[in-house]
């Protein structure tokens, strides 16, 4: 990293660290060990192990012999519990560590008691003996913490031995730079040759910079001089912005150099986004739960199927509800994961279908896209096949007649407590639990449902008549439970995805079903809302809560004879000019600027979900400015932004590629892939929800409030919504191009 950005960013964190420090600056002054008999002099006391794995001391370490034929890294374990642990304080935890080649242990600073929290964890490879040593800030008080080295989850036996095993507080917390590499961003993928081509430069300069462009052979083939921008406040940055739009000759291996720097390689041309279109759909066949992964369709993803009924899994095939909740078990084998975790979830897995199957009502050309999936071939689009694996769960969510809350649907779908990771989910061993149901969700199935309805009616009448009928039912039941939300607090096991204000819900439901049946009650509905005539694109268009744009979206682009349609369209184009505006305010061209630069959780899928309000006003329009703006849009996600890296895997010379999950965890257990090319990350997140960001990231500005490690969930998850708004405009990008 270049000296200049190298001393903004650590300057940017220190002055962080010390705000938060101040209080706990004493404690700095002496390095205390926490750790008893780390050193294992004449005896393993006071570690512990697990049953039928002796310590032996050999050398002055200690050393066990790993039985094979574990599910779990905690399967087997070392330890010493009773460390005591002060929130705020920064640790160094260090250790030697020695096992046969290849194996892993995964070393964590935790709670020694339920619900044994981890705070920390690092699963380096063993080899020969080696000195690994970490820095983390302590994110709980407690005096039941616990040091310990997991070892289990191997089919074969193994040695491991471990020695001067230390955790001392009050040393000074580490200090993060990220890696940001040459100071030119561009878009490290492709830009479409008649597209709009921008790249920003980091730099001290105010005054004009020249650059160039470079072919392949290093030949220039344009120049031109910067425009300076001034201080970024995404990113905290002083920038200048490149246009080199007027260059539109397609080739690959492209460069851009200026002050002295010189960019990652980019194309110019159409091809990526036809395999990005491809890759960000296949993304959904490796989440499904319920079927196994085929090898010859995934190569390197092949996997059992989780969640039927075969231990250690406790299946979704007989499901009971929470204690108290309802009387009966429903079969909701199969949907999609929601992300990382073995999850599924209503509201969620109802917008993800939502922009799938608007992305097929919406391009030309997706439904001749093949994801190789075992359905392909069956004379029904991809796109569709795969959308139904989702819908069909979600049908089965809903409470069946003759039941209290007949007609509503259980929010979610999940195992009683959290588990760790790795995991595949054929080997989730926790019982699995229906929760209540919500008028959210209800409403959630009612608008998909309907919107399958018209979508799959010439495909599978008999599907698109079921799915309306159960649209119809879910409507009711919501209307006549109006109120009944979703809580923060239920987020044990899995995420809580709360919402109480479901007025957007209602509103979507009813455009979904007058867009679909044509009839008159919808439309009073849709008309009586508060929302439809409210400004409702707000610095994000739409998510998993915040539906309403997913109805205006579909009013105004799918032939309706609703009353008043011209102000519908024009309130989309409005929505539009917002986010150009906000678009062109910013250096990295990216049409999101949240309040307080407070950038949200999944911010990557807010940016590209305003993206698709763009690419609505360029359908009404045809105006190009809209069409480029999104184009603009794509090169922050795959490249051009602060960091230097694309935030798709296996897109661009640098791109995220430790996803928080439990089975793409590669960099946690080596035997596990990474995630699939196309999957997206949730990205930068100004609130640094988990313990690893927050050790690394502590007083980011916005952009670089992210690292691509397993461990941060709220920062570099992947999950079904995220990658529905990646598909949704890499098709409408592919069809540019
Ligand atoms: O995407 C969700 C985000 O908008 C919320 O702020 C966050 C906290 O409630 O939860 C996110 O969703 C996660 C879900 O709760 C559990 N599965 C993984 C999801 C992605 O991180």
């Amino acid at each position: 990293m270049p000296l200049w950005e190298r001393s903004r960013i650590v300057s940017v964190l220190t002055a962080a660290s010390l705000l938060t420090l101040g209080a706990a600056a004493p404690a700095l002054a002496d390095e205390v060990e926490q750790v008893k008999n780390g050193g294992f002099d004449g005896t393993t006391d006071p570690f512990w192990s697990t049953a039928g794995m002796p310590m032996t001391l050999t050398d002055g370490q200690a050393c066990v012999d790993v039985p094979g034929g574990t599910t779990n890294r905690w399967d087997a374990a070392i330890g010493q519990n009773d460390v005591p642990l002060v929130a705020g304080q920064s640790y160094r935890f260090s250790f030697d560590a020695s096992g046969d080649a290849g194996h892993v242990v995964r070393a964590i600073v935790g709670l020694a008691v339920s619900p044994y929290d981890t705070y920390f964890e690092q699963s380096p490879i063993l080899g020969g003996l080696t000195h690994y040593s970490y820095t983390f800030t302590a994110s709980t008080d407690t005096a039941q913490g616990q040091v310990a080295f997991q070892v289990g989850g191997s089919a074969d036996p193994w040695h491991f031995c471990v020695d001067n095993v230390s955790l001392v507080g009050g040393v000074p917390p580490e200090v993060y730079v990220p890696d940001t590499g040459p100071r030119v961003r561009v878009n490290q993928v492709a830009y479409l040759p008649s597209g709009p081509k921008t790249a920003t430069v980091v730099t001290e300069t105010t005054t004009a910079l020249p650059w160039q462009l470079n072919d392949a052979k290093g030949k220039v083939v344009a120049r031109g001089t910067s425009a300076p921008r001034g201080v970024d406040v995404s990113s905290g940055q002083n920038v200048q912005t490149i246009d080199f739009g007027r260059y539109t000759r397609a080739g690959s291996g492209f460069t851009i150099t200026a002050d002295g720097e010189t960019s990652r390689p980019f194309d110019i041309g159409g091809a990526a986004y036809q395999k990005l279109r491809a890759d960000s759909l296949k993304f959904y066949y490796t989440q499904r739960s319920g079927i196994a992964i085929d090898d010859a369709l995934r190569p390197g993803y092949g996997r059992a199927a989780g969640h039927v009924d075969v231990a250690p899994n406790q299946g979704d095939g007989n499901v009971p509800c929470q204690a108290g909740v309802c009387d009966y078990t429903l079969d909701v084998r199969g949907g999609w994961y929601d992300a990382g975790d073995h999850g599924k979830y209503v509201v969620n897995g109802g917008i993800s279908t939502w922009e799938l199957l608007n992305e097929y009502e919406r391009s030309a050309s997706v439904r001749k896209v093949s994801l190789s999936i075992p359905e392909s071939g069956n004379r029904t689009p991809d796109i569709l096949d795969e959308a139904r694996w989702e819908l069909n769960f979600l049908l089965s969510m809903q409470v069946p007649a003759g039941k209290p809350y007949a007609g509503m649907a259980h929010h979610k779908i999940h195992d009683q407590n959290w588990t760790g990771l790795p995991l595949l989910p054929s080997q989730d061993p926790q019982p699995r639990e229906l929760h209540p149901v919500s008028t959210a969700a209800t409403l959630n199935l009612a608008a998909v449902a309907a919107q399958a309805a018209r979508v799959y009616c010439t495909y599978d009448p008999a599907f698109a008549a079921r799915a309306l009928k159960a649209a119809r039912t879910a409507y009711a039941a919501a209307k006549a439970n109006p109120a009944l939300y979703a809580p923060e607090s239920d987020g044990n096991g899995g995420g809580a995805y709360n919402d109480s204000n479901v007025t957007d819900e209602f509103y979507w439901a009813a455009a979904e079903l007058y867009l679909t049946t044509g009839e008159k009650s919808f439309a009073t509905d849709v008309l009586a809302s508060p929302l439809h005539t409210a400004d409702i694109f707000g610095a994000g268009a739409f998510d998993w809560a915040a539906t309403a744009a997913a109805g205006r979206l579909d009013l105004a682009l799918i032939p309706n004879h609703l009353p008043g349609l011209p102000a519908v369209k024009a309130s989309v184009v409005q929505g539009a000019e917002k986010y150009l505006a906000v678009q062109k305010a910013q250096a990295y061209g990216v049409p999101y600027a949240p309040a307080n630069n407070m950038w949200d959780w999944g911010s990557n899928s807010i940016v590209l979900n305003n993206m698709v309000v763009l690419a609505g006003a360029y359908s009404l329009t045809g105006k190009a400015k809209y069409r480029d703006a999104v184009l603009t849009g794509v090169d922050y996600v795959l490249g051009r932004n602060a960091l230097n890296q694309s935030y798709v895997t296996g897109y661009g010379e640098v791109s995220s590629q430790n996803e928080h999950s439990r089975w793409y965890a590669h960099e946690l257990d080596p035997s596990l892939p990474h995630p699939p090319a196309g999957t997206l990350s949730g990205g930068a997140n100004s609130s640094i929800q988990d313990p690893y960001a927050q050790s690394k990231l502590t007083g980011c500005v916005a952009q670089f409030c992210y690292i691509d490690d397993i461990q941060s969930w709220s920062t570099n998850e992947e999950a079904i919504n995220w990658n529905a708004a990646l598909s949704w405009v890499s098709a409408f990008v592919a069809d540019q191009a």
